[in-house]
């Protein structure tokens, strides 16, 4: 039982380092990296052939046109800090 608790504790831990550091790029460098078509936003199409290891931002998309751009995916995170993964600031 307790080499079970530590396993998943092992497994979280993993989880835990690997997806902020993939999730951990700023916005700009987001749409730089997966921006394919070089129009400033990613669409949802570039966002998985790039790789992101979070699931395409759809409700970032204020403008809905089908693409996300920095500031979108900026003001979402910072709508919701733990969705992108990112840690929690008191500032
Ligand atoms: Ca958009």
């Amino acid at each position: 039982m307790k080499s079970r608790t530590m396993s998943f504790t092992l497994a979280a831990l993993a989880l835990g380092l690997a997806v902020p550091a993939l999730a951990q790029p700023d916005p700009a460098t987001t749409v730089m990296m997966c921006d394919s078509d070089n129009d400033k936003a990613v669409s949802q199409k570039e966002w998985v052939a790039c790789g992101a290891p979070t699931a395409y931002p759809a409700d970032a998309d204020k403008n809905h046109d089908g693409k996300v751009s920095a500031d979108e995916l900026k003001a979402d995170a910072q709508a919701a800090p733990s969705k992108s993964g990112a840690t929690a600031s008191p500032h």
